[in-house]
């Protein structure tokens, strides 16, 4: 006889859950009961945040970092409300996400009770599936289903939601289900037909200017090794979307970097130039492409799991693959050998190569004004490991490192893009740790994202999960400010964050350690220090408060009017 709490918990461990971050409360009391005896053998670590925010961002770090689904878990009511930004934060990423909230009893639903929320009612739209269970012999079923839809196909979150007296029910002689079984979801898994995939390379190969563009799907997919072998075959340059930074090694000569609002000069320009592109796992959102009209006169093939992304465009898109990218481009891959044509495309890549060294010119200047995030961004690439994992918060830094901190192994690079939740870094940081304790974790953040969530810092040290974050510190909500600047006719208004905050005290408060690094040198010395103290540490980096992200475009505007120099001196 095993009760509901018990079935959850086994049903988690025989998924392959290894890790749980949550709060306890009323409504999730008696799981967390069960958990106790199952990490006293070891079995599974539970992580006790201090916001439920923070729970469900380290549960996406965690799932980006490892490819494998991460699991939350929060009380009724508040608890679970916490996690909403976080689960949306998922969604909009395509990030597999489970989340097991407790629910009032099934008796006292409806009646505003205490601590009660209707959380299907609000998860359902931002989740790939919510469900709200009625019987404890039912768990185990879900469980496996929720790991099922979480992975499969476009990956994302789930939610189920466990009424308190389930925990406790007794049941006998439950099925542990052997695979997953539900009505209507095949997890999109087609395969494109081989007169498509013909028809997508022989516009390739006739292209005079063919552009790849990536996106998280490849990474999904494991697909970066196939992506990379096209392109080479293909003579075709890469640029890609924000979140499929970590699908490509940066040091991959025809990688021109992340295009888009934001995105490096070279890569919209060559995506304005190209003729024939090939989008990959990517869904092309209003960042990438801000406006549909510069992609009009180009030929579009779109590879992607997910029917509807190619369904919706308001652009044409010439040869839609639906499938995993990962055997698309293998078939892809296959009828380009067999057809043996290799063209050279020399014009097309002494062109990039022209634009890149044009463009990276422009970018890498130092007046000697203060700290440059370029400068930074290098610096700490040079003393941190290849496979170091790099999470973000949300604006101007998140931007610096998106043109300049280089990639270098898949599953490296996480940070919120479709959602832009500022106080992701930390938290992410936090699960990808987990999820990687062998690897170095950086979390690159922006004063105000990081004091967003900056309460979970004691979860670092707590937990023995040494995190450093460095706080590109320009005492502004800079891209707000940059927006204000630009387009608000100077209008700076409510970012100034103050000149009191003291990162280092707050650091050690917490028991991590805290360093102000006023020159690169210092950085350099600091995170060598943190490397060999090996505990949660916290640099400052002094940013100039106006220092600009660019490019950018103007509101509504279109990649062509990309704005790549600053108007005003800064510094
Ligand atoms: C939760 C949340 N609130 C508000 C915003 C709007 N927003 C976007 S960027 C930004 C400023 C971020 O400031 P900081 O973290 O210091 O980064 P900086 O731009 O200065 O590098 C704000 C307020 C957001 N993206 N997320
Ligand atoms: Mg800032």
């Amino acid at each position: 006889m095993l009760i509901g709490a018990e079935l959850m918990v086994q049903s988690l461990i025989r998924e392959g859950t290894k890790a749980i971050f949550g709060i306890p409360g009323l409504s999730n009391m008696k799981f967390y009961d069960v958990l106790y005896d199952y990490t006293k053998n070891e079995s599974i670590k539970v992580i006790l945040v201090r916001h439920e925010q923070a729970a469900a961002h380290a549960a996406d770090g965690y799932a980006r970092a490892s490819g494998f689904p991460g699991v939350c878990t929060a009380t009724s009511g508040p608890g679970a409300l916490n996690l909403v930004t976080g689960i949306a934060t998922a969604y909009w990423d395509s990030s597999p996400v489970i989340a097991i909230t407790g629910q009032v009893p099934l008796s006292s639903m409806g009646k505003l009770s205490f601590q009660e929320a209707d959380i299907i009612g609000i998860m359902q739209h931002i989740t790939k599936f919510a469900i709200r269970l009625s019987e404890a012999s039912e768990i185990p079923k879900w469980v496996k289903n929720a790991f099922y839809i979480a992975l499969t196909g476009r990956p994302g979150p789930v939610v189920i939601d466990v009424p308190r007296d389930l925990w406790t029910r007794n049941t006998n002689g439950v099925n542990i289900p052997q695979a997953p079984s539900i009505m209507g979801y095949n997890g999109f898994r087609y395969r494109a037909g081989s007169e498509k995939v013909k028809e997508a390379i022989s516009l390739l190969i006739n292209a005079e200017k063919p552009l790849i563009i990536v996106g998280a799907g490849v990474m999904w997919s494991n697909a970066t090794n196939e992506v990379l072998t096209l392109s080479n075959l293909l003579n075709a340059p890469i640029v890609s979307t924000l979140l499929g930074k970590a699908a490509i090694p940066h040091d991959y000569p025809l990688y021109l970097g992340m295009m888009g609002y934001y995105g490096r000069a070279e890569a919209n320009q060559a995506f304005l130039e190209s003729d024939v592109v090939l989008v990959i796992g990517a869904r092309i959102s209003d960042r990438t492409l801000p406006s549909p009209k510069d992609i009009e006169s180009k030929k579009v093939i779109m590879v992607n799991i997910d029917p509807t992304d190619i369904e919706k465009q308001s652009f044409k898109i010439d040869v839609g693959l639906v499938g995993d990218a990962k055997n698309i481009l293998k078939d892809m891959i296959n009828a380009l050998t067999s057809l043996g044509k290799k063209n050279c495309k020399c014009e097309w890549i002494r062109r990039l190569i022209e634009l890149k060294e044009y463009y990276e010119a422009m970018y890498y200047q130092d007046d000697g004004k203060g700290l440059k995030p370029w400068r930074v961004l290098k610096t700490l690439r040079d003393v941190l490991p290849k496979d170091t994992i790099a999470t973000t918060g949300v604006g101007q830094h998140q931007m610096w490192t998106a043109l300049f901190w280089d990639v270098l192994k898949p599953r490296t690079f996480i940070t919120s893009g479709g959602m832009g939740t500022m106080g992701f870094g930390l938290p992410a940081a936090i699960g990808a740790k987990v999820a990687k304790p062998d690897s170095t974790v950086v979390n690159l953040d922006g004063d105000g994202s990081f004091l967003m969530t900056a309460n979970n810092l004691p979860v670092a040290i707590e937990e023995n999960l040494p995190v450093i974050s460095i706080i590109f510190d320009n005492r502004v909500l800079g891209l707000v400010r940059q927006v204000q600047e630009m387009f608000f006719n100077g209008r700076e208004f409510s970012v100034d964050l103050g000149y009191k905050t003291d990162f280092v005290k707050l650091a050690e408060s917490f028991g991590a350690l805290g360093f102000d690094a006023q020159s690169y040198e210092d950085l350099a010395t600091a995170v060598k220090k943190a490397l060999r103290e090996n505990i949660a540490t916290v640099i400052r980096v002094p940013i100039p408060r106006d220092e600009p992200a660019l490019p950018t475009l103007p509101p509504g505007g279109s990649l062509k009017e990309m704005i790549i120099r600053a108007s005003r001196k800064t510094g």
